[in-house]
């Protein structure tokens, strides 16, 4: 009932492209207020995130010129913002091409105003290894803008401080970092009504589509309006992460799998565990 009231009082009136029922220029002006200062690698080896050619259903990367592609939808309670930062290349020890990471927040309408109330950071998202990170958007001085994000050095998982970056898996390094200077925000729009020429975002040679669901279940927010620090989003499997850390191939081999089909991921969470059995003994 509550989202039947939010879509009511989002209005009816503008243009709405993607069908998700926020009107696109809101969309756009919210992307623009609350996006994340970035901080890359200053000798990233894919230098920075890169424009995909419109209208191709395979993504190729045109320029890498600090692009970040957003979505914006709404969920019981409010709206989500994701933001993408979409590279030609994941140059961890086992390079692979095409690497889709983000960062999302949760906003509310509080007196005809959008407020952020909390962040979420990808971190080696969906694999043994997840290092995903949350916080309540006052914590990070993110109410009312964007937070700062780290992204790592080749394997560009994101933080939401630089201290986690270091306690990140394994290769994760933060440090050397520049501010990213971006040279545009373009709307991707929902995955069934994709907008400014994303059909690429279907496509199975990287995982974009799946990270664009929500990011905030109901759990995790109630854990943030008690939380005073930054926690765990996806805390599956925290005991054996220590483990992972120690090796990176394995890492890189998971984070691997995550670019392909399902089955490869699910072949991969196979060959961790046992991994983990055998090294756990
Ligand atoms: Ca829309
Ligand atoms: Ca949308
Ligand atoms: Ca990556």
């Amino acid at each position: 009932m509550r989202f039947f009231f939010l879509l009511l009082s989002l209005g009816t009136f503008g243009a709405d492209q993607d069908l998700d029922g926020v009107p696109d220029e809101l969309e756009q002006r919210l992307l623009e207020r609350f996006v994340p200062r970035f901080y890359t690698a200053v000798d990233d080896c894919d230098v920075a995130p890169a424009e995909f050619e419109r209208g191709r259903t395979a993504p190729v990367a045109k320029k890498k010129n600090g692009t970040i592609y957003g979505q914006v939808f709404a969920v019981s309670g409010g709206l989500e913002v994701h933001y993408y930062h979409l590279w030609s290349a994941d140059c961890g020890k086992i390079r692979h091409p095409l690497d889709a990471e983000h960062v999302s927040g949760f906003l509310s309408e509080e007196k005809g105003e959008w407020r952020a109330r909390y962040w979420y950071a990808a971190a080696h998202e969906n694999t043994v290894c997840d290092r995903g990170s949350a916080a309540r958007a006052g914590l990070l001085y993110a109410e009312w803008r964007g937070p700062e994000v780290w992204i790592s050095r080749g394997k560009h998982a994101s933080f939401l401080s630089e201290a986690a970056c270091r306690t990140g898996c394994g290769s994760d390094r933060c440090d050397r970092s520049k501010r990213l200077a971006v040279s545009q925000l373009i709307n991707l729009g929902e995955v069934e009504n994709r907008l400014n020429g994303s059909d690429w975002v279907l496509s199975t040679a990287w995982n974009l589509s799946e990270k664009m669901g929500s990011d905030f279940p109901p759990a995790l927010r109630a854990a943030l309006d008690g939380s005073k620090r930054i926690i765990a989003a996806n805390p599956a499997t925290p005991g054996v992460q220590p483990v992972i850390a120690a090796g990176n191939t394995t890492i890189d081999s998971l984070a691997l799998a995550n670019t392909k089909t399902e089955g490869a991921l699910s072949k991969a969470h196979k060959t961790a565990k046992s991994w983990l059995q055998k090294h756990l003994r």
